[in-house]
């Protein structure tokens, strides 16, 4: 083990989390409500439209959970919150990489800035016991062979991967500069339940459940390593009890698997038919394999518990048995529609959209 036991205190702490209203701030707040009886947690987004207030319906009376509406943006509002708590993990971002090609404006915005906001009410506020920054492994860029390890250069390739890198190195020399308690991360993909569908998996699952076409980017060669949700929250929650400031811990699902059998295996659990993949005009820039060095973390005693195929057919139960969820945005979001439209209309895939 690399660090002593028992590390920091969740219990009894006040924790803002922000973004805690999309995919991964859902399931990591109802993981630690499950798991603390006494912790209290903020919960700060904005609702854009990948935030949804009824992936927390279930715990919004809870009095141990708060939550407030606001942009990491606004730097009085963030000023106001930190004197009332004890820890941070940032979560809030744009995070969909087809959306920043289209326009990265808000991407810099939120994820670069919104950042530095939150990094600025740190450094006043010197009671705060760590500030975990969630990156993403995309700011490594892609690499055909071999694992990225921390200490390896960052050349992202995307504006979202770009935003994301700037957030980290300005989160890492805020450690430096400032002796500040941040300690970050650098998660491969999530699937799981509450991920917005316009997301690879999300996506295919949905428009298969509707015999759409699963418009699959370029050859369906890339590769991306699948984490589920769930084994991501436990990473969270082992990092924030034993990570070291200044460190950055990568955190992978060692599950690295080609787009196009992903899609076949959606088509196969469901019962569809595999001529519903359709190959369609790649995405620019598209990076070919992420893959992470996961031994740093493993050392503190954290691996990925969920095989792919077993966290797959979950989720996609998930997404059968909650079918209201996902129509509403499909069906309803102005977002979803007008993104879709826009981006996958040039692909050729958008006829039968209801
Ligand atoms: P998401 O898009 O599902 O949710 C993002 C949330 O942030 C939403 O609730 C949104 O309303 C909120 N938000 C956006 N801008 C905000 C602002 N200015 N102020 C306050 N709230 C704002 O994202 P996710 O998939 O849950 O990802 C969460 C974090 O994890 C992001 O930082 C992302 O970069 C990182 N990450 C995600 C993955 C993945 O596969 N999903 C992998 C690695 C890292
Ligand atoms: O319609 C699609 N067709 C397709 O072939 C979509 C939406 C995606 N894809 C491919 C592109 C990628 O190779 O599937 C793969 C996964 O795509 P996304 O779900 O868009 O994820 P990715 O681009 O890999 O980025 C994700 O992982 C890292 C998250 O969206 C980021 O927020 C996170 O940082």
């Amino acid at each position: 083990m690399e660090v002593s036991k028992p590390g920091r205190n969740l219990n009894g702490k006040t924790i803002l989390i922000t973004g805690g209203a999309g995919f991964i701030g859902s399931n990591l707040i109802h993981y630690l409500l499950r798991q603390y009886p006494e912790i209290k947690i903020i919960n700060l987004d904005k609702l854009t439209y990948a935030g949804n207030l009824e992936n927390l319906e279930d715990v919004a009376s809870d009095p141990r959970y708060e939550f407030i509406r606001g942009d990491i943006c606004d730097q009085n509002l963030v000023q106001e919150i930190f004197p009332r708590i004890n820890g941070v993990i940032h979560l809030a971002a744009e995070t969909h990489v087809d959306r920043s090609i289209l326009d990265a404006g808000q991407f810099v915005l939120t994820d670069v800035f919104g950042t530095f906001v939150l990094l600025d009410a740190l450094r006043r506020s010197l009671h705060v016991e760590y500030f975990l920054h969630v990156s993403t492994d995309e700011v490594y860029g892609s690499r055909d062979e071999g694992y990225f390890r921390e200490e390896d250069a960052l050349n992202p390739s995307s504006p979202y991967a770009a935003s994301k890198a700037g957030a980290d190195r300005l989160a890492y020399a805020y450690y430096v500069t400032y002796g500040l308690p941040i300690i970050i991360i650098r998660p491969s993909n999530n699937y799981g339940p509450y991920q917005y569908p316009e997301k690879f998996i999300p996506l295919f699952i949905t428009n298969a459940l509707d015999n759409l076409p699963l418009p699959l980017y370029g050859r369906g060669t890339n590769i991306r390593d699948w984490l589920h949700v769930e084994d991501h929250c436990r990473a969270i929650d082992m990092v924030v009890k034993y990570g070291r400031e200044g460190e950055v811990y990568n955190i992978g699902g060692n599950n690295e698997v080609p787009n196009i059998t992903v899609a076949e295996m959606i088509c196969d659990f469901l019962g569809k038919p595999k001529d519903l993949i359709r190959f369609v005009k790649d995405r620019p820039g598209h990076d070919r394999r992420y893959a992470l060095d996961c031994q740093k973390i493993r050392s503190l005693g954290w691996q990925p518990q969920i095989p792919f195929e077993e966290g797959l057919r979950k989720t996609i139960n998930w997404y059968i048995e909650n079918e209201g969820w996902w129509r509403r945005i499909k069906e309803k979001s102005q977002a979803f529609r007008a993104f879709y439209e826009a981006y996958y209309k040039e692909r050729e895939v958008i006829k039968e959209v209801k």
